[in-house]
């Protein structure tokens, strides 16, 4: 199951940190965003859309409020403090599927920061996840069998712009913008060098959802042997979101 939301008409005063405001055009980014939750159903997911918060501009960006897990999902304390108010909404739309646990002040942490990888969650230091957030993260999934590695992120704003899963050995990679020599067990595929957003992307089964900004990522890719299924992520780019952002993979849950 894929948890998305709406598109709010406020996402034009979305937060920024890496890239300068141009002009976003919202019937574009929602028509974007329904291509999107189309290629989720093509990859085997049922989408549950959850109802539009008009008043929180970075909503659609659902990644960033909570890590679910197959054992528990827990809620985030969101780096932005115009995002905390998605994080209640949230805890009612995870509770039918699982236990929940919740992040704490001064703890602050995004979900974009947080890679899963088997049983270990690889957690981005960045302006947006603090060292408290990363420990009461740790205190929330440790008793679950799972382990917490932190890793420096420079010049990205999140862990998963510059790191994302593309197959059960595969990572897809940034080096400028991580330290890829820590990850143990895995290929690496290294995005094309001018395309330095192109490490974001959503794995689902044996596929992989990708912007069709990166050409020549996809490339690579496939001669990885990894189905990639394309979508215009253009709008959404400009609120500096990539395609993981967009949804909360609940494994094994009937909607
Ligand atoms: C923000 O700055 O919070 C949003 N404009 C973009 C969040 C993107 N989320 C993600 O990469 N996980």
């Amino acid at each position: 199951m894929a948890l998305t939301r709406p598109v709010p008409q406020s996402i034009v005063d979305c937060q920024l940190t890496h890239i300068s405001r141009t002009p976003i055009d919202v019937e574009r980014a929602r028509a974007q965003h329904a291509e999107y939750e189309d290629a989720l159903r093509t990859c085997g997911c049922t989408v549950v859309q959850l109802p539009e918060l008009r008043a929180s501009p970075d909503s659609v960006f659902v990644e960033d409020v909570a890590i679910v897990l197959d054992d528990l999902a827990v809620l985030t304390r969101p780096g932005a403090p115009s995002r905390r108010d998605e994080v209640p909404p949230m805890a009612e739309a995870l509770r039918p599927y699982r236990r929940l646990a919740a992040l704490e002040a001064p703890a602050t942490l995004d979900g974009g920061d947080v890679l899963v990888v088997d049983r270990t969650l690889w957690v981005g230091r960045t302006s947006r996840t603090n060292a408290e957030g990363i420990s009461q993260l740790t205190r929330c999934v440790e008793g679950a069998g799972y382990v917490v590695r932190s890793i420096g992120v420079a010049g990205a704003l999140h862990l998963k712009t510059a790191v994302t899963r593309v197959g059960p050995r595969h990572l897809l990679v940034n080096r400028d913008w991580v330290d890829a020599s820590v990850f143990g067990g895995v290929s690496l595929i290294e995005v094309d060098p001018t395309e330095p957003f192109a490490a974001n992307a959503v794995l689902i089964g044996d596929r992989v959802i990708h912007s069709t900004a990166f050409p020549r990522t996809h490339q690579r890719l496939r001669a990885a042997g990894i189905e990639v299924v394309t979508v215009d992520a253009s709008e959404l780019a400009k609120a500096e979101g990539g395609v993981t952002c967009c949804s909360l993979l609940v494994r094994g849950s009937e909607a």
